[in-house]
């Protein structure tokens, strides 16, 4: 029986081994500039804990098979194990640990702590319970006024938009998300209700919408496309219907639609973009 069980536990080992290195389910192709840091990074805290993983399940395999129940064993002993192998076993872990957390904070932080470059796309991202809302700055580059006191889902103005500000007349709002191609763009990402959360997995990035903050984060998609937006927290009941996309679109396309006149026009118009472009797995 012992024997089995050790058997057991190495088979599993293996085979969760193997479904790692295969790759058979994998990210998608990475689309922004951070990317290649971003796997790499992944990669090094996978081969480390995969490592430690593996060495581990072994080493409980033959402690299963070496201390298996035998009728000429002798009777188990009670021992209070090595304090010097304890302390050098989570002296170790803790250096790893603090070491891979230390190497991948660099690009996680440059795209959360840094200022965005400069010259990047401002949008601000609303989300609610259960939609995104991307309030572009339009032709003048300047956000209008909002104010928590105007959110008026009736005549859908669910940013609360002062529409008597100048800088608010060329403003855009739509449910879609799009960003120039090769250019950083800033979001500011805010929550009117509970806590959400912004992730395009192509894009590597993934960031929770806080209520009562601000937060901005940047970044550079550098592949023309359609990528799936979900909302990556359990939000509350219609959760899973908290899906958008996000066009990353050629610098002229975008200017063009960032310089639609806001209302119908734009969101046709970023419908027909919608339209236009397919997903990854579409093509
Ligand atoms: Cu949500």
């Amino acid at each position: 029986m012992g024997r089995a069980l050790a058997v057991i536990i190495w088979i599993l080992t293996l085979l969760s081994v193997i479904l790692f290195v295969s790759k058979k389910w994998w990210f998608p192709q990475g689309i922004s500039a951070h990317a290649p840091a971003l796997d790499r990074q992944f990669m090094i805290t996978l081969v480390v804990v995969g490592i430690a993983f593996a060495a581990a399940q072994i080493g409980l395999g033959w402690t299963v098979w070496k201390y298996r129940d035998a009728s000429n064993r002798p009777a188990a002993t009670y021992t209070h194990g090595s304090s010097r192998l304890e302390v050098v076993w989570t002296v170790i872990t803790a250096v790893v640990f603090v070491g891979l957390a230390v190497m991948g904070q660099s690009v996680w932080a440059s795209l959360r702590f840094n200022a965005a470059p400069a010259g990047s796309y401002q949008i601000e991202v609303v989300a609610q319970q259960f939609e995104w809302n991307f309030h572009y700055p339009g032709k003048d580059k300047l956000f209008g006024r909002t104010e928590p006191e105007l959110i008026d889902e009736a005549t859908q103005n669910s940013i609360g938009l002062d529409v008597s500000d100048p800088n608010a007349r060329d403003d855009q709002v739509g449910k879609l998300l799009a960003v120039p191609v090769g250019r950083p763009v800033e979001l500011i990402l805010r929550s009117k209700d509970v806590i959400h959360s912004f992730w395009v997995p192509p894009l590597r990035f993934k960031q929770d919408l806080v209520p009562g903050m601000a937060i901005h984060v940047h970044f550079t998609a550098n592949k023309v496309g359609k990528y799936e937006l979900a909302c990556a927290e359990l939000c509350g009941q219609l959760h899973f219907n908290m899906k958008s996309v996000m066009l990353v679109l050629p610098e002229d396309e975008f200017r063009a639609l960032t310089e639609m006149a806001p209302g119908k026009p734009f969101i046709d118009r970023i419908t027909e973009l919608r339209d236009k472009y397919k997903l990854p797995e579409e093509q």
